[in-house]
C-alpha cells in the first residue's frame, strides 16, 4: 500500500497499542474477538442448561410416573406424587423457549459470530464502538444472571410459555407466579437493550469501516444477513419493549391493558408479541443462513450463485416478516376476514427464502464438493431447514392451522427450523471459524462423528413429533397419560424421547473435540480452508487489531472461482495476496 493510503488510514482509525492487564484483556475487554467468545461461551453454557430443560420434558412426557433421574431434587413444591407437576413442567417449557432463543441462538448465531466476523470480513481493526460493544456483552450478562436468579425466588420461575401471553402472565393471580414473571420480562428487556447496542455496531461497522476497494456489493453475504437482520430486530423491538412495559404494569401497578374486566384486551398483547416475533425468528434465521452460504461457496469451490439476487430477495423477506405475524393468531379470536390476507402474505415469502434455498442448491451445482465437516453441517442445515420451511407452509394456510395449532405439528415445525439454524448452523460456524477464533484445528473424524450422530438422532427425535401432533397431542400438557385418547401415541413419545437422550449423549463427542483441540490441536495456518473472504487473510488468530497491514481489496469474494489447490492463496487479491503482488510487479 501507498504511504499515501496507510497515513490516511492510519489518520482515519487512530488505534493505541498498549499492553493491557488480565482484567482488560480477558474480561473486560473492548476487542470485537475477546467480546465474541464472552458471547459464545454464555451461549454454549446456556445452551447446555436449555439441553437439559428439553430432556427433563422430554422424560417427563414419556415416563410421567418416573421421576426425572438426575433430577430428583426439584423442588417440593413443583412435584406431586414423586413425579414432576405441571406447574414445573410448564416453568421447564418456558424457560426453554427462552433461552434457547434469547440466550443460545442470538447470541451465538448474531453476536458470537457477528462479533467476530464482522470486522475482520469487513477488514476493519474493530468494531465502530468499541466501548458500546463492552457494554452490550455486559448487559447480556446481566440479563444472563436476572434470568438465572428468577429460577429461584419465591412462587418460581415464569411459566406463562416463551410467548408470555396475558391473562396468564397478566396478574400473579392467575399463576402464582410473582417475581419469577417480573424477572423474566426484566431479563427480556435488558436482552433487548444489549441486542440494540450490538445491532448499531454491526450496522455503523459494516457501512462505514470497510477496507479501500471493498464496496457494499463486494461484501460477504455473511455481513449482509448480519446487516439485514439488525434492521429486522431494531425496526420490531419497540413494539414489544411497549408491550413488555404495559404487561409490567399491569402486575405491579393494577393497569388493566391487557384484562377484558378492566376493558383491556389481551389480544393486543399477541399483536405486539408477534409483530416483534416473526421478524425475530428472522433475526436469527438470516446469519444461519449467511453461516451456511460461506461455507456452501467455499467447499463447493465456486461463487455464490445469484449474490445480488440473495440480497434483494432477503431484504424482500424482510419486508415481508412485518406483514405477516397474525398467522400466530388465525384462532386466537381475530376477526376470521384477517385470515385470509395473513395466509396469504406468509406463503408470498416463501417466495423469496425458496429462492435463496435454489440459489444455494445451485452453488453446489458442478461444483467440486469437498465434505468437511464444517461442509457437513451446513447441508444438514440446508436440508433440515427445508423440511422445517415446508411444514411452515401448512401451518400458513389458516384452514389447515385451525386443526393442527397448538399441536406437536407445530412444535416439530419449529424445532425443524429453529434446530436446523441454531444448532446445525451454528456447529457448521464453529466447525469452519474455530480455526480462525483459536489458531487450532478442530479434529476433523471427531467432527464427522458427531455430525452423523446429531443427523440420524434429531431426525429420529423430531419426525415422528409431527406424527403426534396430527394424531391429537397438543403442546404445553405435562402428562400424556392424563388423556385416553393419547395413550395409543405413547409409544412414539417414548421412542421420541430415547433419541432426544441419544441426541444430547451425541454432543459429547463435540465437547471432546472442542476441549482437546483448544489445548492440543494442530495449528491453524492463516487460510486452511483456502477460502476467499476477508478474515481468512488475517493470522490465525488475528492479534489486537487484526491486520498488519490495511488490506486493500481488488476483488469481491465471489467474483471468481476458487483454485482448490493453489497453495499460496489469499483472500481476494488483498494486499498481502502474493497473487496479487505478482499482478501488480
Ligand atoms: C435437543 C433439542 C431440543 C429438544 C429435545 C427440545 C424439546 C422441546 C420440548 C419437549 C418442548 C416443549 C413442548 C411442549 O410441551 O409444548 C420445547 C419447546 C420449545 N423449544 Fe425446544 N427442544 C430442543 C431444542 C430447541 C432449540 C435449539 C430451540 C431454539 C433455538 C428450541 C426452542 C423451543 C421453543 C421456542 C419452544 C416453545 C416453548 C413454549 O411453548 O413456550 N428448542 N422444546
Ligand atoms: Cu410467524
Amino acid at each position: 500500500m501507498s504511504d499515501a493510503v496507510q497515513a490516511k488510514v492510519a489518520e482515519v482509525v487512530p488505534h493505541v497499542h498498549e499492553e493491557p492487564s488480565f482484567w482488560r484483556r480477558y474480561v473486560f475487554s473492548t476487542d470485537h474477538k475477546v467480546i465474541a467468545k464472552q458471547y459464545l461461551t454464555l451461549g454454549l453454557l446456556w445452551a447446555l442448561a436449555g439441553g437439559l430443560m428439553a430432556y427433563m420434558m422430554r422424560w417427563q412426557l414419556a415416563w410421567p410416573e418416573t421421576p426425572v433421574p438426575l433430577f430428583r431434587w426439584v423442588p417440593e413444591p413443583f412435584m406431586y406424587d414423586g413425579a414432576m407437576g405441571p406447574e414445573f413442567y410448564n416453568a421447564l417449557v418456558t424457560l426453554h423457549g427462552t433461552i434457547m432463543v434469547f440466550f443460545v441462538a442470538m447470541p451465538v448465531l448474531l453476536a458470537a459470530f457477528g462479533n467476530f466476523l464482522i470486522p475482520l470480513m469487513v477488514g476493519a481493526q474493530d468494531m465502530a464502538f468499541p466501548r458500546l460493544n463492552m457494554l452490550s456483552v455486559w448487559v447480556f450478562a446481566l440479563a444472563s444472571l436476572v434470568l438465572f436468579v428468577s429460577f429461584f425466588v419465591p412462587g418460581g420461575a415464569a411459566s406463562a410459555g416463551w410467548t408470555g401471553y396475558p391473562p396468564l402472565s397478566a396478574r400473579v393471580e392467575y399463576t402464582g407466579v410473582g417475581w419469577g414473571l417480573n424477572l423474566w420480562l426484566l431479563a427480556l428487556a435488558l436482552e433487548f437493550a444489549s441486542f440494540l447496542m450490538g445491532g448499531i455496531n454491526f450496522l455503523t461497522t459494516a457501512i462505514n469501516l470497510r477496507a479501500p476497494g471493498l464496496s457494499m456489493f463486494r461484501l460477504p453475504l455473511f455481513v449482509w444477513m448480519q446487516m439485514i437482520a439488525a434492521v429486522l430486530f431494531m425496526l420490531s423491538v419497540g413494539p414489544l419493549i411497549a408491550g413488555a412495559i404495559m404487561l409490567l404494569m399491569d402486575r405491579l401497578l393494577g393497569t388493566t391493558f391487557y384484562l377484558p374486566a378492566g376493558g383491556g384486551d389481551p389480544l393486543l398483547w399477541q399483536h405486539l408479541f408477534w409483530f416483534f416475533g416473526h421478524p425475530e425468528v428472522y433475526v436469527i434465521l438470516l446469519p444461519g443462513l449467511g453461516i451456511v452460504l460461506e461455507i456452501i461457496a467455499v467447499f463447493s469451490r465456486k461463487p455464490v450463485f445469484a449474490y445480488r439476487g440473495i440480497i434483494y430477495a432477503t431484504i424482500i423477506a424482510g419486508i415481508l416478516s412485518f406483514i405477516v405475524w397474525a398467522h400466530h393468531q388465525f384462532i386466537s379470536g381475530i376477526d376470521p376476514r384477517l385470515a385470509m390476507p395473513f395466509s396469504v402474505t406468509t406463503i408470498l415469502i416463501s417466495v423469496p427464502f425458496a429462492f435463496v434455498i435454489f440459489a444455494m442448491i445451485a452453488t453446489l451445482w458442478k461444483g467440486s464438493i469437498h465434505l468437511t465437516t464444517p461442509m457437513l453441517f451446513a447441508l444438514g442445515t440446508l436440508a433440515n431447514f427445508i423440511l422445517g420451511g415446508v411444514t411452515g407452509i401448512f401451518n400458513g394456510s389458516a384452514p389447515v392451522d385451525i386443526y393442527i395449532h397448538d399441536t406437536y405439528f407445530v412444535v416439530a415445525h419449529f424445532h425443524y427450523t429453529l434446530f436446523s439454524i441454531t444448532v446445525l448452523g451454528g456447529f457448521a460456524g464453529l466447525y469452519y471459524w474455530f480455526p480462525k477464533m483459536f489458531g487450532r484445528l478442530l479434529h476433523e473424524t471427531l467432527g464427522k462423528v458427531h455430525f452423523w450422530l446429531t443427523i440420524v438422532f434429531f431426525n429420529s427425535a423430531f419426525i415422528p413429533m409431527h406424527f403426534v401432533g396430527v394424531g391429537g397431542m397438543m403442546r404445553r400438557i405435562a402428562n400424556p397419560l392424563q388423556y385416553e385418547f393419547l395413550q395409543p401415541l405413547q409409544p412414539l413419545n417414548v421412542w421420541i424421547t430415547v433419541s432426544v437422550i441419544l441426541l444430547l449423549l451425541s454432543q459429547i463427542p463435540f465437547v471432546v473435540n472442542f476441549v482437546w483441540s483448544l489445548v492440543a490441536g494442530v495449528q491453524a495456518e492463516r487460510n486452511p480452508w483456502r477460502a476467499n473472504t476477508l478474515e481468512w487473510s488475517a493470522p490465525s488468530p488475528p492479534p489486537h487489531g487484526n491486520f498488519e497491514t490495511v488490506p486493500v481489496v481488488y476483488r469481491g469474494p465471489y467474483e471468481y472461482s476458487l483454485p482448490g489447490s493453489v497453495q499460496d492463496w489469499l483472500p481476494q487479491d488483498c494486499e498481502a495476496s502474493p497473487r496479487a503482488a505478482a499482478a501488480r510487479a
